[in-house]
């Protein structure tokens, strides 16, 4: 029997610094609705979902800047999302920015989570892979300090069985990096689920930042189909508080090929049927890692190389 999943991504238009928790909910939950009435069962929210971006800023106020955190998941101002899923019958993926007591000390994370159709959450990620730096750069005109605001994340990659198969989540900058998909993809991921939050002048040389889009899309393409996985990866985008943010939220097929784009930098639901086993027929063939992955070799490779010094440069 297929194992289908009727999956969405709920991309978002910008989140003014001035909205609410109970403002960006209610975005939400009209996402859901609107995702469930077009037969989705799995809605995948964005990054940071909950407030602005607001590793833009430098915030030197602990107060202010613990206000951008959730001290408790489900807390009072989202518990309306929980308890709509469950009154739907859909799950979701959702990140936020976590603020825990752990080990005597606080921590700060920026987390996803996975709630099943039951409204359970059934797994937890914090963000490997942080971008920008911990002090302000000169002469930029938006900030990218989530060196600053956040931990790497120290639950690794994990996979969750749910929704009928092995589920994977990351965050942002984490599509980037090789090592994020193949280490679910050792794991058998399924499905990897993603949110965003990606500024146009990032680094700040106009030649990358012009392929932000192109760089978007190539990253979480070659994850897909270099792990027989599908891949969702939903935008926080538009001019968010003066800073321009890319869309093109997409559902991505282990072949690689996007089967659903946004086409707007708003909120908006984007919706594809998942065959979870179209990613079997590239693990059985050209993804076989047992059969055709070489770690050994690899490592003599490496080992050579080493003992090779590299040509003058
Ligand atoms: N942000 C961006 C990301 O998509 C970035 C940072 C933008 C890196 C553009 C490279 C190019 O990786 C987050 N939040 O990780």
């Amino acid at each position: 029997m297929a194992r289908i999943i009727h999956a969405a991504a709920a991309q978002m238009g910008p989140i003014a610094k001035s909205e609410t928790r109970k403002d960006t909910v209610r975005r939400l939950i009209a996402m859901m609705r609107e995702a469930k009435g077009r037969g989705a069962e799995l809605v995948v929210f964005t990054e940071l979902a909950l407030t602005t971006f607001f590793p833009r800023w430098l915030i030197e106020d602990e107060a202010e800047l613990d206000s951008y955190y959730e001290k408790e998941m489900p807390g009072p101002e989202t518990q309306p999302l929980f308890d709509e899923a469950k009154k739907l019958g859909v799950g979701f993926y959702v990140s936020y920015a976590e603020l825990v007591q752990e080990g005597g000390r606080k921590r700060r994370f920026n987390t996803s989570i996975l709630v099943d159709r039951s409204g359970n959450i059934i797994g937890k990620y914090r963000k490997v892979h942080l971008p920008g730096h911990v002090e302000p750069q000169p002469g930029r005109t938006h900030q990218h300090l989530e060196k600053r605001y956040f931990e790497p994340g120290d639950l690794g990659f994990p996979v969750f069985r749910g929704f009928g198969g092995v589920m994977g989540m990351c965050i942002c900058n984490d599509r980037r990096w090789p090592e994020t998909y193949r280490v679910m993809g050792l794991q058998g991921v399924e499905m990897v689920m993603l949110g965003y939050n990606t500024p146009y002048d990032h680094t700040g040389h106009k030649d990358i930042d012009s392929l932000t889009q192109f760089h978007n899309h190539l990253s979480m393409q070659a994850g897909a189909y270099q792990n027989s996985t599908w891949v969702i990866g939903t935008a926080k985008c538009g001019v968010e508080e003066g800073s321009n943010m890319v869309g093109q939220s997409a559902i991505i097929a282990p072949s690689g090929e996007i089967v659903a784009q946004a086409v707007s930098l708003d909120d908006e639901i984007i919706t594809a049927r998942c065959d979870l086993d179209l990613g079997k027929r590239y693990r059985e063939t050209i993804f076989n890692f047992a059969k055709h992955r070489e770690p050994e070799t690899y490592r003599l490779i490496v080992e050579r190389k080493g003992a090779v010094p590299p040509p003058e440069v």
